[in-house]
């Protein structure tokens, strides 16, 4: 596993009824404790403690070709939340429909690489939470202002649902809604910390998520706001 700084080793927390042994016998997890959620979705406490600080500066030139916006919806609505990418292709959505594109729409430009500190991060927490081999090629960057939220969805533009959706919370503290594969299906609420890594995948890949209204609040490291990094292998 690729890691930019000596792992600090902590046992992992066995919670729950674990059923994947690759998931329970990975007990010697770097940096971070594991919260499942589900069979094969687990909350990486601080995983990202390392680089969380220092991903706003890693961000700022994608930021600077890919600027933030605020996408159409298939039905003509203004997305709340602002939005970026970077990788090989990105996620767009606009009155077409959802899907991603190797072209950001604003500059015709291929969208700004993937910074490789963060890559390798998403891998590493993948391993972690027993998917080896995590190749992203998209990372959607979400940003939350205070009162923004993230109704109920599936992940599921992607081709190859074998891959697991890694998501790294950075700045103001959120709540995760976690559902199952139903959209009527009872729901988890998890809040996410600066530095907390979501990994979800195998038979939760499909599971409805959201993000709760965000209470309005200062974070040291990203301001007014919470930015989350979604990477996903898409193609
Ligand atoms: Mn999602």
């Amino acid at each position: 596993m690729a890691l930019s700084v000596p792992p600090r080793t902590v046992r992992a927390q066995r919670t729950g009824r674990a059923s994947r042994p690759d998931l329970d016998t990975a007990v010697l997890l770097p940096r971070a404790a594991a919260q499942r959620l589900a069979e094969a979705a687990v909350v990486l406490r601080g995983f990202a403690a390392c680089e969380a600080d220092a991903s706003p500066a890693l961000l700022q030139p994608v930021l600077a070709a890919a600027p933030w916006r605020h996408m159409m919806t298939p039905g003509g609505q203004r997305m709340s939340v602002a939005m970026s990418n970077c990788g090989q292709v990105g996620w767009i959505s606009d009155r077409h429909g959802y899907r991603y594109e190797p072209l950001d729409p604003l500059s015709g430009l291929p969208w700004p690489p993937m910074p490789a500190p963060l890559r390798a991060l998403a891998q590493a927490a993948a391993a972690a939470a027993g998917f080896a081999g995590f190749e992203p090629d998209a990372c959607l960057i979400n940003c939350y202002a205070p009162g923004t939220r993230l109704t109920l969805h599936q992940d599921r533009d992607e081709r190859d649902m074998a891959a697991p959706v890694v998501s790294v919370s950075l700045g103001l503290p959120a709540i995760f809604l976690f559902g199952g594969l139903r959209r009527r299906d009872p729901v988890q609420r998890v809040p996410l910390l600066h530095g907390d890594v979501v990994v979800w995948g195998g038979p939760q890949r499909l599971a409805f998520h959201g993000i709760a209204a965000l209470a309005d609040a200062q974070h040291p490291a990203t301001g007014r706001c919470r930015i989350n990094l979604t990477f996903r292998q898409a193609l």
